[in-house]
């Protein structure tokens, strides 16, 4: 997978050079290129930045810069962060995992003239992402968050592709809690079941653990569940 992600912040995505993203790209999976915005200005302030059309508080990102950068590195799915975006989910993660093209156009101030993604979306697809309800100074946090959902899901990043089935999210409920060794911390112990060696038992406690974690912590999860996703043993518990 290919990445562009532009920016009056470079310095902001320094961290794409750690961990799990920066051994996707020392291997070759993903390559990701970030750019300064104010590369694509031509004025010797290189400015970025205008008052608001119809007034109100802040700044707008002007059309020029944005306009010539997407020229130069595009057609590309485009992505641009922003509290009024959709809200970016485990499903679009995958929807954008398939892609071999991602432009990341980073807003700052009160955000970027909404021409230039309508121009943008004439030639290629162009989505507006938030990350859910808060406002942030900008979207280069959120690009760090939407690649890191996204790497890990490309092939060959994760040495356990199992991690990604039984992880939360993945079939749209909360996972169940987790313990390791030793089987008896302080006054706490494992649960008896996971310690059982009977999988039947321990799949059907962790399936219940979910159903409950989802119900009293995330119960607006379950109405969006596909009516497949409840079994019969579900309902009874
Ligand atoms: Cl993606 N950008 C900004 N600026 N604020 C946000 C956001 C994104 N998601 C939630 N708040």
């Amino acid at each position: 997978m290919r990445v562009d992600v532009v920016t009056i912040f470079p310095e902001y995505l320094a961290p794409l050079e750690l961990s799990l993203i920066g051994k996707a790209r020392a291997t070759g999976i993903l390559d990701v290129a970030v750019h300064d915005l104010r590369t694509w200005t031509s004025d010797v302030h290189r400015t970025v930045d205008d008052t608001p059309y119809g007034g109100g508080p802040g700044m707008v990102m002007r059309p020029e810069p944005w306009g010539e950068a997407l020229d130069e590195l595009g057609p590309g799915h485009l992505i641009v962060p922003s509290p009024a975006g959709v809200r970016f989910t485990q499903p679009l993660a995958h929807a954008l995992a398939g892609e071999p093209r991602l432009i990341f156009a980073c807003g700052r101030y009160e955000g970027i003239d909404q021409r230039v993604l309508d121009h943008a979306a004439e030639r290629m697809p162009v989505t507006e992402v938030s990350l859910g309800d808060y406002v942030l100074f900008g979207g280069e946090v959120a690009v760090l968050v939407v690649l890191e959902a996204v790497v890990r899901l490309l092939p060959g990043v994760l040495g356990n592709a199992d991690s990604l089935i039984e992880e939360s999210h993945a079939d749209g409920l909360l996972e169940a809690p987790v313990y390791t060794k030793p089987a008896q911390w302080r006054d706490l112990p494992v649960p008896e079941v996971l310690r059982s060696g009977d999988h039947g038992r321990i799949a059907r406690w962790r399936r219940d653990q979910s159903l409950l974690r989802t119900a009293r912590r995330r119960p607006d999860l379950l109405p969006a569940l596909p009516p497949q996703a409840l079994d019969r043993h579900d309902r009874a518990a």
